[in-house]
């Protein structure tokens, strides 16, 4: 039988941070789905950032999946080139980076999946066991990038699949969990915007969901082989269409774990008004994050195109307060011309708000993004790049991360330290006010809050001369 491996290309040295917390769901849905259709039951999940000639050599595999986002696109090549000094084996390579950047498909990689990639990487297994890598029969199918003689040829974009329930569940099975992971499903694909610094709809178009119906069924499956007390629904949007969120806010509440089981999501704050913060409420979601991005309006408008004005985040995050859903959020600071009084109007927002948690990131202008076409249009960014570049926290090293914003990096590191004092400060509070109400909750609560901890420890550690 054929026997295939997905490498869930990550960043080793953050693997306890985020990495391999939150599932990344891409090669699980792959295996699934590649097992329903096409009978490949012998398929293995590697979430790492290297792999050695042992276990290439004790896994034996036909097929090697690579998936990876931008900020790991280093390490997929690195990965690439050495799975291929120790086995022939063909190696497909998918995920947001290469869909956006085909042209970035490298010698060892044999073929790039370009968006949506179930059927495709289906077709390809099944197109490669009867016939090898055959460029003619290659070129039949649809949404994929493959070298022919000295350049790269791209195959007719292939089309959504619909609906989404044809999808069996991610293959969760594949993966070790640990009680520090984070219980989290998808609910759909795509999203309705389209937010300057975002690649969703530009990779998934505009939005498909699972029906109410698979939606439950899922949750039943994680929750029957996991028993967690928390599940995330971790979609670009899960709260965005109401009829929907009705439909399952009904449906869940005639399930045996309503109550039992309590609900993390992500919401926009043009959406959120009574109705679906009762929804929420009533089947248990307690927290509810969003990207509330800027608090000037005038970069707000920039980012996400009109669609949401400041006064909308500052009501969003009061009636989410006010319904106890504990408001998260996520800002950006340096867009392009923003000044250090933009910046600190965010700051001010975030002071006078009742959010509970935030975290301010500096704008990256991810590839397929209009972020992206402005800063390659100013130089700033080019198709052959180092990517490592592209990680999150500007604070880490923020001599070479890239910015796209005009003030001097000493500045910009000066402002984004502001913002990381006050997500401490705001951190320190919530655990004292823990403390206060639940006394025996607090260690454990502690330990929990740990991961947040180390997500700002460079607080006040680094500085950078002009
Ligand atoms: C959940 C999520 C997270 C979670 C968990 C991520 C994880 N464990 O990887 C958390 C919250 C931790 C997170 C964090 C971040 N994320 Co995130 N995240 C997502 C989100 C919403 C869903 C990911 C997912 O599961 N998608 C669903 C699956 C089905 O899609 P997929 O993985 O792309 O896989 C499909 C295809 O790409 C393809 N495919 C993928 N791999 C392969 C491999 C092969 C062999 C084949 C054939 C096909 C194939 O087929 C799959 C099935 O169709 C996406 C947006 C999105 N809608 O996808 C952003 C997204 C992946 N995140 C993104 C970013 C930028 C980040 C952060 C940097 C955000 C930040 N500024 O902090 C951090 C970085 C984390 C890190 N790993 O370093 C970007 C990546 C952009 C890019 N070009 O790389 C995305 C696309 C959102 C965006 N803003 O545009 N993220
Ligand atoms: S940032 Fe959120 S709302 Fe904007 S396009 Fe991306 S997923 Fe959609």
């Amino acid at each position: 039988m054929t026997r295939v491996l997905f490498i869930n290309v990550i960043n080793e040295s953050r693997r306890k941070e985020v990495e391999v917390r939150h599932p990344a769901f891409g090669t699980l849905y792959l295996a699934s789905y590649l097992s329903k259709y096409g009978g490949y039951n012998d398929t293995q999940v590697l979430e790492t950032g290297s792999v050695s000639a042992e276990i290439l050599n004790r896994i034996k595999p036909d097929i090697l999946g690579v998936s990876s986002i931008t900020q790991h696109f280093n390490i997929a090549k690195q990965i690439c080139s050495d799975i291929k000094k120790v086995m022939d084996v063909p190696i497909m390579v998918g995920g947001f980076h290469i869909s956006c950047l085909p042209n970035n498909l490298t010698e060892d990689m044999d073929i790039g999946v370009l968006g949506e990639g179930e059927q495709t990487m289906l077709e390809l297994a099944q197109a490669y066991e009867r016939h090898g890598l055959d460029q003619k029969k290659l070129g039949a199918i649809d949404g994929i990038v493959y070298r022919s003689g000295h350049h790269l040829e791209i195959t007719h974009k292939r089309s959504f699949i619909k609906p989404l329930d044809k999808i069996p569940f991610p293959a969760r099975h594949l993966i070790h969990y640990d009680p520090t992971h984070i219980h989290a499903m998808l609910t759909s694909r795509g999203c309705p915007y389209n937010c300057v610094f975002c690649s969703p709809t530009a990779s998934w178009g505009n939005i498909r969901y699972f029906s109410p119906e698979y939606v439950i069924a899922e949750l039943r499956q994680i929750i029957q082989d996991y028993h967690p007390k928390v599940v995330s629904f971790s979609d670009d949007l899960f709260s965005g269409n109401k009829e929907r969120l009705r439909n399952i806010a009904g449906l869940i509440k005639k399930e045996d774990f309503y109550g039992q089981v309590k609900f993390t999501t992500s919401a926009r704050a043009n959406l959120v008004d009574v109705e679906t913060c009762k929804l929420l409420k009533d089947i248990g979601v307690f927290s509810v994050s969003m990207g509330l991005e800027s608090s000037c309006d005038r970069i707000l408008t920039y980012l996400k195109g009109g669609s949401v004005t400041v006064e909308q985040n500052r009501q969003a995050v009061e009636l989410l307060a006010q319904y106890d859903l504990k408001p998260t959020a996520t800002f950006i600071i340096g867009s392009p011309t923003e000044t250090i009084q933009e910046m600190t109007e965010t700051l001010n927002f975030i002071k006078h708000s009742k959010l509970a948690s935030f975290k301010a990131q500096m704008l990256l202008p991810f590839p397929n993004t209009q972020v992206w076409n402005e800063a390659k249009a100013k130089g700033l960014v080019s198709d052959f790049m180092n990517w490592d570049d592209f990680e999150w926290d500007f604070e880490d090293k923020p001599e070479s991360r890239v910015i796209v914003n005009e003030l001097p990096r000493p500045e910009l590191l000066r402002m984004m330290n502001l913002f990381i004092k006050e997500a401490k400060h705001r951190l320190i509070k919530r655990v004292v006010s823990q403390g206060i109400q639940h006394p025996k909750k607090i260690i454990k609560f502690i330990q929990f809050q740990i991961t947040l901890w180390r997500k700002l420890r460079h607080f006040g550690g680094k500085e950078l001369s002009e």
